[in-house]
Protein backbone atom coordinates (compact mmCIF):
# COMPACT_ATOMS: atom_id res chain seq x y z
CA UNK A 1 0.00 0.00 0.00
CA UNK A 2 1.50 3.52 -0.82
CA UNK A 3 2.13 5.82 1.87
CA UNK A 4 -0.03 8.83 2.14
CA UNK A 5 1.34 12.25 0.93
CA UNK A 6 -1.77 14.19 1.48
CA UNK A 7 -4.59 14.21 3.53
CA UNK A 8 -8.08 15.72 2.60
CA UNK A 9 -10.15 16.75 4.79
CA UNK A 10 -14.03 17.76 4.95
CA UNK A 11 -14.61 20.56 7.16
CA UNK A 12 -18.15 20.30 8.49
CA UNK A 13 -17.70 17.77 11.09
CA UNK A 14 -13.98 17.25 11.31
CA UNK A 15 -12.43 21.04 11.59
CA UNK A 16 -15.68 22.16 13.08
CA UNK A 17 -19.37 21.57 14.10
CA UNK A 18 -21.19 23.68 11.54
CA UNK A 19 -23.97 21.36 11.69
CA UNK A 20 -25.71 22.80 14.86
CA UNK A 21 -25.80 25.91 13.11
CA UNK A 22 -27.15 24.33 9.52
CA UNK A 23 -29.80 22.50 11.86
CA UNK A 24 -31.02 25.71 13.55
CA UNK A 25 -30.92 28.14 10.11
CA UNK A 26 -32.52 24.93 8.39
CA UNK A 27 -35.13 24.58 11.62
CA UNK A 28 -36.05 27.97 11.53
CA UNK A 29 -36.66 27.62 8.16
CA UNK A 30 -38.91 24.66 8.30
CA UNK A 31 -40.84 26.20 11.66
CA UNK A 32 -41.59 28.93 9.40
CA UNK A 33 -43.15 26.59 6.57
CA UNK A 34 -45.33 25.05 9.59
CA UNK A 35 -43.29 21.71 10.50
CA UNK A 36 -40.01 20.63 11.92
CA UNK A 37 -36.98 18.29 11.60
CA UNK A 38 -35.41 16.44 13.77
CA UNK A 39 -32.14 16.21 15.03
CA UNK A 40 -32.11 12.57 14.02
CA UNK A 41 -33.33 14.11 10.05
CA UNK A 42 -30.65 16.35 10.28
CA UNK A 43 -27.97 13.50 10.29
CA UNK A 44 -28.95 12.71 6.27
CA UNK A 45 -28.51 16.53 5.35
CA UNK A 46 -24.71 15.67 6.56
CA UNK A 47 -22.46 16.58 3.36
CA UNK A 48 -25.45 17.28 1.23
CA UNK A 49 -25.62 20.37 -0.83
CA UNK A 50 -27.86 23.74 -0.15
CA UNK A 51 -30.58 22.80 -2.57
CA UNK A 52 -30.36 18.97 -2.43
CA UNK A 53 -30.96 19.88 1.42
CA UNK A 54 -34.08 21.98 0.82
CA UNK A 55 -35.40 19.42 -1.22
CA UNK A 56 -35.39 16.62 1.47
CA UNK A 57 -36.50 18.99 3.90
CA UNK A 58 -39.43 20.04 1.83
CA UNK A 59 -39.95 16.72 0.90
CA UNK A 60 -40.04 15.79 4.41
CA UNK A 61 -42.97 18.54 5.45
CA UNK A 62 -44.49 17.29 2.25
CA UNK A 63 -44.83 20.98 0.76
CA UNK A 64 -44.02 21.55 -2.96
CA UNK A 65 -42.88 24.99 -3.94
CA UNK A 66 -41.76 26.78 -7.50
CA UNK A 67 -37.94 27.20 -8.08
CA UNK A 68 -37.99 30.96 -7.19
CA UNK A 69 -39.82 30.29 -3.63
CA UNK A 70 -37.06 27.51 -3.45
CA UNK A 71 -34.19 29.76 -4.40
CA UNK A 72 -35.46 32.76 -1.93
CA UNK A 73 -36.03 29.80 1.01
CA UNK A 74 -32.43 28.38 0.42
CA UNK A 75 -31.02 32.60 0.46
CA UNK A 76 -32.65 32.97 3.72
CA UNK A 77 -31.88 30.16 5.08
CA UNK A 78 -28.17 31.00 4.55
CA UNK A 79 -28.55 34.73 5.67
CA UNK A 80 -29.64 32.93 9.16
CA UNK A 81 -26.51 30.51 8.89
CA UNK A 82 -24.43 33.08 8.09
CA UNK A 83 -25.15 34.97 11.50
CA UNK A 84 -24.30 31.98 13.49
CA UNK A 85 -21.40 31.32 11.87
CA UNK A 86 -20.25 35.08 11.78
CA UNK A 87 -19.98 34.50 16.10
CA UNK A 88 -17.45 31.82 15.23
CA UNK A 89 -14.07 31.76 16.60
CA UNK A 90 -10.63 29.90 17.07
CA UNK A 91 -12.12 28.22 20.08
CA UNK A 92 -14.82 26.60 17.99
CA UNK A 93 -11.94 24.32 16.23
CA UNK A 94 -12.72 20.61 17.35
CA UNK A 95 -10.97 18.81 19.84
CA UNK A 96 -7.40 17.13 18.54
CA UNK A 97 -7.61 19.31 15.31
CA UNK A 98 -5.00 21.69 15.96
CA UNK A 99 -2.26 19.58 17.51
CA UNK A 100 -2.69 16.62 14.33
CA UNK A 101 -2.18 19.42 12.08
CA UNK A 102 1.03 20.27 13.43
CA UNK A 103 2.02 16.82 13.20
CA UNK A 104 0.89 16.51 9.80
CA UNK A 105 2.89 19.77 8.81
CA UNK A 106 6.17 17.85 10.73
CA UNK A 107 5.44 14.38 8.25
CA UNK A 108 5.73 16.43 5.73
CA UNK A 109 2.35 15.74 4.20
CA UNK A 110 0.38 17.97 1.78
CA UNK A 111 -3.69 19.28 3.22
CA UNK A 112 -6.36 19.96 1.08
CA UNK A 113 -9.97 20.93 2.03
CA UNK A 114 -12.90 19.09 -0.08
CA UNK A 115 -16.09 20.99 1.25
CA UNK A 116 -19.53 21.31 -0.57
CA UNK A 117 -19.84 24.25 1.46
CA UNK A 118 -20.12 27.60 -0.41
CA UNK A 119 -19.46 29.16 2.96
CA UNK A 120 -16.15 27.17 3.67
CA UNK A 121 -13.84 30.39 3.29
CA UNK A 122 -15.29 31.76 5.00
CA UNK A 123 -15.44 29.66 8.02
CA UNK A 124 -11.82 29.42 7.51
CA UNK A 125 -10.85 32.61 7.98
CA UNK A 126 -13.05 32.56 11.25
CA UNK A 127 -11.40 30.37 12.94
CA UNK A 128 -8.01 31.18 12.03
CA UNK A 129 -6.93 27.92 9.58
CA UNK A 130 -7.15 29.90 5.90
CA UNK A 131 -3.41 29.59 5.24
CA UNK A 132 -3.39 25.73 6.73
CA UNK A 133 -4.59 24.29 3.37
CA UNK A 134 -2.51 23.92 0.56
CA UNK A 135 -5.29 23.53 -1.65
CA UNK A 136 -8.86 24.53 -1.16
CA UNK A 137 -12.26 22.78 -2.76
CA UNK A 138 -15.43 24.34 -1.82
CA UNK A 139 -19.03 24.84 -3.32
CA UNK A 140 -17.56 26.95 -5.18
CA UNK A 141 -15.41 25.34 -7.59
CA UNK A 142 -17.64 22.06 -8.00
CA UNK A 143 -20.78 20.96 -10.13
CA UNK A 144 -21.98 18.19 -7.76
CA UNK A 145 -21.87 17.24 -4.04
CA UNK A 146 -20.99 14.36 -2.07
CA UNK A 147 -21.07 11.45 -2.39
CA UNK A 148 -20.29 12.23 -5.82
CA UNK A 149 -16.29 12.31 -5.97
CA UNK A 150 -15.65 15.72 -7.83
CA UNK A 151 -14.72 17.17 -5.03
CA UNK A 152 -11.87 15.47 -3.53
CA UNK A 153 -10.77 14.40 -7.47
CA UNK A 154 -9.84 17.70 -7.69
CA UNK A 155 -8.28 17.95 -4.20
CA UNK A 156 -6.15 16.02 -5.32
CA UNK A 157 -5.15 17.20 -8.53
CA UNK A 158 -4.88 20.57 -7.16
CA UNK A 159 -1.95 18.93 -5.16
CA UNK A 160 -0.21 17.77 -8.18
CA UNK A 161 -1.13 14.15 -6.34
CA UNK A 162 -2.96 10.55 -7.47
CA UNK A 163 -5.89 9.49 -5.61
CA UNK A 164 -3.65 6.73 -3.96
CA UNK A 165 -1.46 8.86 -2.48
CA UNK A 166 -4.72 10.68 -0.65
CA UNK A 167 -6.20 9.88 2.95
CA UNK A 168 -9.95 11.62 3.47
CA UNK A 169 -11.17 13.13 7.15
CA UNK A 170 -14.95 12.76 6.52
CA UNK A 171 -17.81 12.67 9.38
CA UNK A 172 -20.77 11.82 6.39
CA UNK A 173 -21.55 8.61 5.01
CA UNK A 174 -22.42 10.74 1.75
CA UNK A 175 -18.39 11.72 2.11
CA UNK A 176 -17.04 8.61 2.82
CA UNK A 177 -19.01 7.28 -0.37
CA UNK A 178 -17.44 10.40 -2.10
CA UNK A 179 -13.88 9.48 -1.31
CA UNK A 180 -13.95 5.79 -2.25
CA UNK A 181 -15.62 6.53 -5.43
CA UNK A 182 -12.68 8.96 -5.73
CA UNK A 183 -10.34 5.44 -5.08
CA UNK A 184 -8.88 7.09 -1.56
CA UNK A 185 -8.47 5.89 1.52
CA UNK A 186 -10.78 7.01 4.51
CA UNK A 187 -10.82 8.04 8.09
CA UNK A 188 -14.11 8.24 9.25
CA UNK A 189 -14.48 10.76 11.93
CA UNK A 190 -17.45 9.82 14.23
CA UNK A 191 -18.88 6.22 14.96
CA UNK A 192 -18.38 2.42 13.09
CA UNK A 193 -22.16 1.66 13.49
CA UNK A 194 -22.90 4.86 11.06
CA UNK A 195 -19.62 4.90 8.67
CA UNK A 196 -19.86 1.04 8.12
CA UNK A 197 -17.80 2.34 5.10
CA UNK A 198 -14.73 3.85 6.22
CA UNK A 199 -11.43 2.03 6.64
CA UNK A 200 -10.97 2.87 10.14
CA UNK A 201 -13.71 5.07 12.53
CA UNK A 202 -11.97 7.37 15.48
CA UNK A 203 -14.43 9.53 17.53
CA UNK A 204 -12.21 12.52 16.76
CA UNK A 205 -8.36 13.07 15.73
CA UNK A 206 -7.46 13.46 19.35
CA UNK A 207 -5.94 9.94 19.26
CA UNK A 208 -4.71 9.64 16.25
CA UNK A 209 -1.40 9.11 15.44
CA UNK A 210 -0.59 10.58 11.95
CA UNK A 211 1.74 7.25 10.98
CA UNK A 212 -1.77 5.21 11.15
CA UNK A 213 -3.53 7.21 8.94
CA UNK A 214 -0.21 7.32 6.49
CA UNK A 215 0.41 3.64 6.25
CA UNK A 216 -3.81 3.06 6.57
CA UNK A 217 -4.58 -0.30 4.38
CA UNK A 218 -7.95 0.04 2.68
CA UNK A 219 -10.34 -2.54 4.30
CA UNK A 220 -11.03 -5.38 3.62
P1 LIG B 1 -23.53 25.77 2.33
P2 LIG B 1 -19.14 19.73 4.29
C1 LIG B 1 -21.61 20.66 3.90
O1 LIG B 1 -20.30 20.86 4.34
C2 LIG B 1 -22.55 20.45 5.08
O2 LIG B 1 -22.24 19.23 5.72
C3 LIG B 1 -23.98 20.41 4.60
O3 LIG B 1 -24.85 20.25 5.71
C4 LIG B 1 -24.31 21.72 3.87
O4 LIG B 1 -25.64 21.71 3.36
C5 LIG B 1 -23.32 21.87 2.71
O5 LIG B 1 -21.99 21.87 3.22
C6 LIG B 1 -23.55 23.16 1.92
O6 LIG B 1 -23.22 24.25 2.73
O7 LIG B 1 -25.01 25.99 2.45
O8 LIG B 1 -22.73 26.53 3.37
O9 LIG B 1 -23.01 25.99 0.92
O10 LIG B 1 -19.55 18.67 5.27
O11 LIG B 1 -18.99 19.23 2.87
O12 LIG B 1 -17.94 20.52 4.75
MG1 LIG C 1 -18.96 16.88 7.02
Amino acid sequence: MNKAKAFLFDLDGVIVDTAVFHYQAWRRMANSLGFDISEHFNESLKGVSRMDSLNLILAQGGVTLSEEQKLALATQKNEWYLELVSQMTPGDILPGVTDFFVQVKAAGLKTALGSVSKNAKLILERIGMLDDFDAIIDGTKIERGKPDPEVFLKGAEELGLQPADCVVFEDAVAGIEAARRAGMRTVGIGTPEILTEADLVVPDLRGLAVNEAIELPFKV
